[in-house]
């Protein structure tokens, strides 16, 4: 056999082995031609190459890309739906030399999310934010996002997106890039090979704006959802770079890294024991039980306002604990809970 040269390999930053159900751990949880996939992969070289795996931290949102934290052998934390920016601005502000990274799709930032990355931008925290726009509600089954193109039908816009209706696309780098904060704004896209290693340049230049301590940075990735959009793989690449990029534009909308200066990092958090100084309570405030004896601990658990994921995680949380039994999952039948592992000690560890 002739000589060969490896130019590709597994990132390092990517675990060895997915939690996968075992007749599938050939493959990963996304779709075949999808471009989650894609990004991950430009991700953990940037990681890789800058050296920072042992003190990055990924914010998993909720869409196709949730289980993040299955591929990323980094430190993870999986957020509400659409509050990437905010977990990320109380991680980034705890620990300030941690790289901390929000990775979100289309209806997480741009739907249900908009407010924590306007303002999260708008505060211009030191953090890199991954915006992955499919233009559609991927793991959900096809619902129109703010990014779908005008005219494209969706299964909430059945006779195509109309802007008398539904508004138009949502252009999230020029709508931040109204913002004085941000300091590095770009959209790319996974249209073909070119604009693939171009993305590769920007994902890392916006975690190495990180690295110096630069504030917020935000790539805009236009990326194929061939199964959502019912095409194959080669037509929904075909639609990203001719019908997405048409519709968005790629290009850079803000890049201020020459001139920045490195943010400085937020005030020490108290320690938890400084806490009741602060907010002004001593011991003596507690009621004393009448008898002298310690009570029992109030165990009752609100739970309001969660979506789906917050109700697997209650399952989580309930079952876990007491019996080390696995929790019993509804699965939604999603393209991305479809062949997942239904119980894994990494998923319990991102929510501990
Ligand atoms: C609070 C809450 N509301 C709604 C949902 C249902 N939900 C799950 S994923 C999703 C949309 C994801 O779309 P997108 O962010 O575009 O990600 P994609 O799957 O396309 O990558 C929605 C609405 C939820 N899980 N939680
Ligand atoms: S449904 Fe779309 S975004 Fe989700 S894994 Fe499949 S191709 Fe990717
Ligand atoms: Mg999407």
């Amino acid at each position: 056999m002739g000589s060969f040269t490896i130019t590709h390999e597994r990132a390092d930053c990517f675990y060895g082995r997915f939690e996968r159900k075992a007749e599938l751990q050939h493959q990963t949880h996304y779709c075949p031609g999808c471009g989650h996939g894609i990004v991950h992969k430009l991700l953990a070289r940037a990681i890789d190459e800058l050296g920072v795996q042992n003190r990055t931290i990924l914010i998993s949102p909720v869409g196709c890309s949730v289980f993040g934290y299955y591929y990323f052998d980094v430190g993870n934390v999986q957020a509400a739906h659409g509050r990437a920016p905010a977990v990320a601005t109380g991680v980034k502000r705890g620990l300030p030399d941690r790289i901390v990274i929000a990775y979100q799709g289309d209806g997480d930032l741009g739907a249900i999310g908009t407010a924590e990355i306007v303002h999260a931008a708008n505060r211009g925290e030191a953090i890199t934010v991954i915006f992955v726009n499919n233009g559609i509600y991927g793991m959900t089954g096809g619902q129109m996002a703010p990014t779908t193109p005008l005219g494209k039908k969706t299964i909430t816009s059945p006779f195509g997106r109309d802007a008398l209706n539904e508004g138009y696309p949502l252009h999230i780098c020029e709508l931040l890039a109204s913002l004085e904060a941000p300091v590095f704004l770009e959209r790319v896209g996974l249209g073909n090979n070119k604009q693939i290693m171009g993305a590769a340049k920007v994902l890392r230049k916006a975690v190495e704006n990180q690295v110096k301590g630069l504030g917020f940075s935000l790539v805009e990735v236009l990326s194929p959802c061939p199964t959502i959009w019912k095409m194959d793989p080669v037509e929904a690449q075909r639609f990203v770079r001719e019908e997405m990029a048409a519709t968005f534009g790629i290009g850079n909308y803000r890049d201020r890294t020459a001139t920045a200066l490195p943010r400085p990092p937020h005030a020490a958090a108290p320690q938890v024991a400084e806490l009741p100084g602060i907010l002004g309570l001593s011991g003596e405030d507690r009621p004393a039980p009448a008898d002298g004896a310690m009570s029992a601990l109030d165990s009752r658990i609100k739970v309001a306002g969660f979506g789906g994921q917050g109700v697997l995680m209650l399952g989580d949380l309930r079952m876990a604990p007491k019996c080390g039994r696995e929790p019993p999952i509804v699965t939604c039948g999603c393209p991305a809970s479809r062949s997942i592992r239904r119980w894994s000690p990494s998923r319990m560890c991102c929510w501990r």
